[in-house]
């Protein structure tokens, strides 16, 4: 079986999918485009035009969340947990990490400092849930990696992108479990090849494209003049 990837470089999406291909060892291509143009081809491939697409030996999936559950599927052992309750108690949290993905992408594109500032909270109350929840030893469900920490773990890895540039955002005194967790899961192998080597300097390059308040603390020298506002 061939699998495809198509990928938009910092994309935390595909980037869930990524960490799932890596920690189970599969094979797989990817290509990448850019999603401020995308190829025909992409465009005629892809119902929602977004990515991540799976391709499996021509056959297009979509959405991430769906695309794990393939892979995981397809290929055992599982990363689900056997237990029926807890497989499903699993996918509420992925679902829940979608709201979180979006926080942490309205925090690259709010352009006030109170707006960017609220979402920052409502960020940090979300994560007060995730925080009542977790065991953390050291993964989500405690010893098995599971697709729980491949949804979240690039969302950590963005905010932790955001934190060197702006001041700490999950920080010990507030969360210590996902302090914990967040560390565990980019100190992997898995986390780290998931990506383009050059994933932090393209994370800021497109925070210096959208604009956003949190663009005033990258240096303008790096970065350029200020631009014509775009997402990607
Ligand atoms: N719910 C989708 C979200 C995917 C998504 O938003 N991808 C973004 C890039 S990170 C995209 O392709 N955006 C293109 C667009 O909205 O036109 C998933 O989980 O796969």
């Amino acid at each position: 079986m061939r699998l495809k990837l198509v990928s938009f470089k910092a994309c935390p999406f595909v980037q869930r999918v990524a960490i799932t291909l890596e920690y189970k060892g599969i094979d797989y291509d990817i290509e990448y485009i850019d999603l401020a143009n995308p190829p025909e081809w992409f465009i005629a491939i892809s119902p929602l035009k977004k990515v991540p697409l799976l391709i499996v030996d021509g056959t297009v999936i979509f959405e991430s969340a769906v695309i794990n559950e393939y892979i995981d599927e397809v290929y055992p052992p599982t990363l689900h947990p056997d237990d029926l309750l807890m497989k499903a108690i699993n996918r509420s949290w992925i679902e829940f990490c979608n709201n979180i993905s979006l926080y942490t992408f309205q925090l690259t594109i709010k352009e006030k400092k109170n707006d960017f500032e609220g979402t920052l909270k409502a960020l940090l109350s979300d994560f007060d849930m995730v925080e009542d929840y977790l065991k953390v030893k050291p993964f989500f469900n405690g010893d098995q990696f599971s697709l729980v920490d491949s949804s979240y773990a690039p969302v950590f890895q963005r905010l932790e992108f955001l934190a060197q540039i702006y001041k700490p955002i999950i920080i010990t005194e507030r969360h210590p479990k996902l302090t914990q967790w967040k560390d565990n899961l980019l100190s992997l192998k898995a986390v780290k090849r998931s990506t383009v080597a050059e994933i932090q300097n393209l994370y800021y390059q497109l925070l210096w494209t959208r604009q956003g308040y949190i663009s005033q603390f990258l240096s303008e020298r790096e970065y350029g003049k200020r631009s014509t506002k775009s997402f990607y």
